[in-house]
């Protein structure tokens, strides 16, 4: 048995995605594909046999299409998934699921009003191995109450269209879901610190930028953004706790001795960092649709939320000040 995938986007992770669900997703198989590059859709639908559709409106309603992954950009999600809601089709939309609040709120709506949950949201780093150990750990209580968390996202660089929201928006949004998840709480404020900059970036950039969150509990969590650090892609996390901490195991690599100097690789690409979490999260929603269930990831309300906080980052980031977070009072729909 397997299930009629349509994908909207076939750039960097779009193009990764349909190889994924192609060669390793059990249970998938990608039927068609839209870009509005149709070069770029035709060389990806090529590669695994798939049709072109010329827009993402008429690929959601090919009958042949039973669900849809989005991996368009950004300001391109929300009416995609509005249109499979309203098309009563199942969507993984890649992060994030909006760029403007407004947005969000109607995919809330329209989604329950729908009656049932049909939209996930790509943030992969709940299916990473690493996290969900940490998320183990902190179910059991093992290390009591957590009080502060520390975390680090740092690229080797970045091309020059990304801009300075971006290090929010784009970045440390993974971090804000995987916070939210992992101390299963909502964000309160945010301030945005902005160190010296690195002289190896665009000068457009202001590059490093630091995130200091406040939880409803008091918790406080900050969040490096580093998206010229030059050494590699890199992404650590350690949450402590009043009894202990929890700390985010590095990917598993080979120690090598040599030359008097003990070393281990640094991955380079988010792509390689997080390529099983990928595979997991697309594997566990295939899994879902064919059982018969509604996904079970990350949901329409955690991409609204995430949005609301990183909006505030951004807000902070242009006023210097500590920003308030107000997000409604989240639907009964997604408890
Ligand atoms: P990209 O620019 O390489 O690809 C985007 C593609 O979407 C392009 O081919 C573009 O032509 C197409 N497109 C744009 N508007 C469209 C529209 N209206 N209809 C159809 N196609 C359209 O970007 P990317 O790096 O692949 O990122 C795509 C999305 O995936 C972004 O939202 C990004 O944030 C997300 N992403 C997530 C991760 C992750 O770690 N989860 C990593 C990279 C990218
Ligand atoms: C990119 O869009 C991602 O999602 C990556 O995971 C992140 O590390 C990078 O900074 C973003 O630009």
């Amino acid at each position: 048995m397997s299930i009629g995938i349509g994908l909207i986007g076939t750039g960097w992770i779009g193009e990764q995605h349909v190889h994924r669900l192609a060669d390793k997703v059990a249970g998938a198989q990608v039927v068609a594909v839209a870009d509005i590059d149709p070069e770029s859709a035709g060389k990806v639908a090529a590669s695994v046999g798939a049709r072109v559709i010329d827009t993402a409106e008429r690929l959601i309603a090919d009958p042949e299409v039973e669900a849809v992954v989005v991996t368009s950009w950004g300001p391109a999600h929300a009416e995609q998934v509005l249109a499979c809601i309203a098309a009563g089709k199942p969507v993984f939309c890649e992060k994030p699921l909006i760029t403007e609040i407004a947005d969000g709120l109607r995919i809330l709506k329209a989604e329950q009003a729908a009656g049932r949950r049909l939209v996930q949201v790509g943030f992969m780093r709940r299916y990473d191995a690493g996290y969900r150990q940490m998320k183990r750990v902190l179910d059991a209580g093992e290390i009591g109450e957590p009080l502060m968390a520390h975390c680090v996202h740092r690229n080797p660089n970045v091309r020059e269209a990304y801009t300075t929201e971006m290090a929010a928006k784009d970045t440390a949004v993974h971090e804000v879901d995987a916070m939210r998840w992992l101390l299963g709480e909502e964000f309160t404020s945010v301030q945005t610190i902005l160190p010296r900059k690195t002289a190896k970036r665009f000068p457009h950039l202001q590059d490093p930028q630091i995130f200091l969150f406040e939880t409803a509990s008091g918790a406080r969590v900050d969040v490096e953004a580093f998206v010229n650090c030059q050494y590699g892609y890199d992404i650590q996390c350690e949450i402590v706790g009043e009894e202990g901490a929890v700390r985010l195991p590095d990917p598993a690599a080979p120690a090598v001795r040599k030359a008097a100097k003990a070393s281990v690789e640094v991955l380079q690409e988010f792509g390689d960092r997080f390529a099983d979490a990928f595979d997991v999260e697309l594997q566990e929603w295939v899994d879902r649709l064919l059982g018969g269930q509604e996904p079970s990831g990350p949901s329409s309300w955690d991409g609204f939320a995430a949005t609301v906080v990183v909006d505030a980052a951004v807000r902070s980031l242009h006023s210097g000040e500590i920003v308030p977070i107000e997000l409604p009072e989240r639907p009964e729909f997604y408890a």
